[in-house]
């Protein structure tokens, strides 16, 4: 979680500097709904994360200089300059991790083929996303999950629920602001999680991934959080109340668990302080390193961005007729 924040607050500088090409949406505030579920994955398992989910790509073996020069579009980041922020993916043994498609809801389907492939293969992988409030009221993520839960595809989402969605709250994005309501009409498991306590997102995540794998099927979990900055760091939020931001601030997760950890002697102030040294100074080396590198040469523009071959399909028989005649 630490790093999950602190490489976001590098980030948010170089917006600042203009080194951000395109936008920087930040998960200040949720980053233990991202690290809590990401932990409860096994070796294999595949998930795809949402903007607000590098946490998890952390989590996942994600590497902070790659995401640093992917965000400056350098050539060193894992999409070579070709795409921004966090669309970007891997295909690993460990776990794969499918690349994020923008349009909200779609990776729900996506993951859902994706994990029933799997499943023909004989394989016990169980796949896991993210989707907002908002991305709830799309067409793709009801067809997605309904599809998921009749299959009963080892497929968990979780929904975090952060009271907005851009400039709309959840109150004008659905008539029952429950999320979790929704697992009955599905007929799949629902478990609502406070977001902002890690070591609850792990646990309820640990549960669903022990259900899917055993063959019980999808869970959707409402992890009940706030986004603490504006939609991304282009937008100044003043249309949320700031005493709503002062309430959630109180229930910051990453103080929450480090008083816990301090609390139950899992580990001593100075320890924590010695974490967040270590990480400082990774972060700053990995910063250096991808402010360092460069651009990608121009004369590759073109590589990587469509099918390098396109494969023309035959002409059907009834074209080519009606094009011989003409
Ligand atoms: C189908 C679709 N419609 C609109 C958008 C533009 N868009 C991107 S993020 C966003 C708000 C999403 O809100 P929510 O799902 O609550 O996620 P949050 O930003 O709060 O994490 C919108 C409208 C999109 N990416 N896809
Ligand atoms: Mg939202």
């Amino acid at each position: 979680m630490k790093l999950n924040r602190m490489a976001e607050e590098k980030l948010t500088n170089l917006y600042r500097q203009g080194k951000v090409v395109g936008g920087l949406y930040r998960s200040l505030g949720q980053e233990g709904c991202s690290v809590g579920s990401a932990y409860a994955l096994d070796r294999g398992d595949i998930f795809t994360p949402l903007i607000r989910n590098l946490g998890a790509i952390f989590v996942r073996g994600g590497q902070p200089r790659a995401v640093f020069a992917q965000y400056m579009a350098r050539a060193a980041g894992p999409t070579h300059g070709r795409d921004l922020n966090l669309h970007f993916g891997w295909l690993s043994e460990e776990g794969s991790m499918p690349a994020v498609i923008s349009m909200l809801g779609d990776m729900v389907p996506v993951l859902t083929g994706a994990v029933i492939a799997e499943r023909m293969k004989g394989r016990r992988t169980v796949a896991l996303t993210w989707i907002g409030d908002g991305g709830t009221s799309t067409g793709a993520f009801h067809e997605g999950f309904n599809f998921a839960c009749v299959q009963r595809a080892p497929l968990v989402v979780v929904v975090e629920n952060n009271k907005w969605a851009y400039s709309t709250p959840t109150h004008k994005q659905t008539a029952n602001p429950r999320f979790v309501d929704r697992a009955r009409a599905y007929g799949c498991f629902g478990e609502p999680v406070d977001g902002n306590d890690v070591r609850a997102v792990y646990e309820v995540t640990r549960r669903a991934i022990e259900r899917a794998r055993a063959g019980a099927g999808p869970t959707l979990i409402e992890a009940d959080t706030m986004r603490m900055r504006g939609h991304a760091e282009h937008d100044d939020m003043k249309y949320v109340p700031r005493p709503m931001l002062e309430e959630w601030a109180a229930k910051d997760p990453i103080d929450r668990y480090e008083r816990w950890l301090v609390g139950s002697g899992v580990a001593r102030p100075e320890e924590l302080q010695a974490v967040t040294a270590r990480i400082e100074a990774a972060l700053q080396e990995d910063l250096a390193a991808a402010e360092a590198s460069p651009f990608p040469d121009p004369r590759s523009g073109l590589a990587g961005v469509y099918a390098d071959r396109p494969v023309r399909p035959p002409v059907p028989p009834l074209v080519a007729e009606w094009e011989r005649r003409r």
